[in-house]
């Protein structure tokens, strides 16, 4: 049983703050191990990557087999039904479309004192997408990854996969094909981040790796943070549905079990303000858990992690969501506009009851690489300018020099830097003997 809270029970905020801190990962101490492969991959690079590939993914490769050929890509390519592609490619239209608009403007400007200034932005040369193997290998989450690479126009973007024992999930090179990545490898853990951020002979370093991935891949890229870019260490799935009593209990019933289903540490919360309708939804899952195909894993994350809270209006619902700071919020209610004015603090909000969060994890167009535990509060879901850094531009002419160098001198002077004080000085000496102007 999911836990059941009510905004009028008198132990409600003893019990919601519970909820808050409820801890659903425990991540495994794997740093020691972790720190071992990125200094061998350093030392003896393609070896030590062979080697390990080989021990974990139980695959013989050779410097020239790391990396997929053309060939294999297309031949892999083949297998994808016209049905898959077409699929993969209204997705990833979809998702350039909306990202185009990500990109943000320069500027340039001259101030009233003469200085020019402002700022260009420009992309990363090189970055590196990681990509899991096994189950959570999501050819959508390639598309997420890559195709806002592409749209801050990163000029080398490759992907690191594994395929343990061999196996090829032909849809990721697909999706890989239709982003536009340059390079795929087929190998993966920390090894392949170590790779990607110090670069071995067959590999060329990369300046920023993002993509989801298991406890060493975390571990991996806290690690060699710093030395190039990452970016989120991404969490379990959650959604939080605000839902009126005028929806279809079903319908929200499979929006909480599409993102329980990722893991059994995801969680699924609905918060109403009709008593009623919680129950009918609460029945509706208990329903749909006897025939989901995943329902080991969906039905653990309800049991254990799943909350439903009745509150007084839909008001409160929003502010009890903000203090939760869901990775995705759905608002099934009748007005989902003057509702969402109401909310902060969420990765991505899924507005009326036609709008579902999967649309979102595939085809809606904005990114489903979302801050989870809370971290909404203070960041964002991946974008362009998770590809782009921004140069800032100033330029002073003879009249800004002479207006805004005095002060520049005296602030030198109290820090005791010397030199910096003489070369604005030496300049305005000049200026001063009327040599120039
Ligand atoms: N909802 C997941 C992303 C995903 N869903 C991939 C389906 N495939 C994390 O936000
Ligand atoms: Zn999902």
């Amino acid at each position: 049983m999911p836990q059941f809270l009510s905004t009028t029970d008198p132990d409600f905020e003893t019990r919601f703050a519970a909820v808050l801190t409820m801890k659903r990962e425990d991540s495994p101490d794997v740093d020691d191990i972790v720190a071992g492969i990125i200094a061998d991959v350093r030392a003896r690079g393609d070896a030590a990557v062979l080697e390990l590939t080989a021990k974990f993914d139980r695959l013989d490769l050779t410097p020239e087999t790391m990396r997929f050929s053309d060939d294999e890509i297309a031949g892999y390519c083949a297998q994808v039904s016209p049905a898959d592609k077409a699929a993969l490619e209204l997705a990833a239209e979809r998702i350039r479309a909306y990202h185009v608009r990500q990109m943000p403007d320069n500027a340039l400007w001259t101030d009233p004192d003469g200085a020019t200034l402002g700022w260009r932005w420009s992309a990363v040369s090189a970055a590196g997408l990681y990509v899991p193997g096994g189950v959570a290998s999501y050819p959508s989450s390639v598309l997420m990854n890559a195709i806002p690479a592409k749209v801050a126009g990163v000029p080398r973007l490759c992907i690191t996969v594994p395929t343990p024992d061999g196996v090829v999930n032909p849809l990721v090179l697909m999706a890989a094909r239709i982003a536009g990545v340059d390079e795929i490898y087929r190998i993966g853990g920390a090894q392949a981040i170590a790779a990607l951020a110090y670069g071995t002979k067959t590999i060329p370093p990369v300046d920023k790796i993002t993509g989801p991935g298991n406890a060493f891949v975390a571990a991996a890229k806290r690690r060699v943070f710093g030395k190039v870019g990452i970016d989120m260490i991404a969490g379990p799935s959650e959604i939080l549905v605000i839902a009126d009593k005028h929806n279809d209990p079903d319908w929200i019933a499979v929006d909480l079990l599409s993102q329980a289903e990722h893991d059994e540490s995801a969680q699924a919360i609905l918060i109403t303000d009709d008593a009623k309708f919680a129950q009918s939804v609460t029945a509706a899952v208990e329903k749909r858990l006897e025939t989901l195909e995943r329902r080991k894993i969906a039905g653990k994350s309800w049991e254990e992690f799943g909350v439903v809270i009745t509150t007084r209006d839909l008001d409160e619902a929003a502010r009890l969501s903000d203090r939760f700071a869901p990775e995705h919020l759905e608002l099934c209610v009748e007005d989902p506009d003057a509702l969402s004015a109401k909310v902060t603090h969420a990765g991505a909000i899924f507005l009326g009851a036609f709008t579902p969060e999967a649309i979102g994890d595939y085809v809606g167009g904005p990114n489903h690489v979302l801050p989870t535990a809370r971290s909404a509060r203070f960041s964002s879901g991946l974008s362009v300018l998770d590809f782009l850094k921004r140069t800032t531009l100033a330029k002073m002419s003879p009249a800004a020099l002479a207006a805004i160098g005095p002060a520049a001198v005296r602030l030198a002077t109290s820090e005791s830097l010397e030199a910096h004080g003489l070369s604005v000085q030496a300049r305005l000496d000049r200026l001063n003997e009327g040599g120039n102007e």
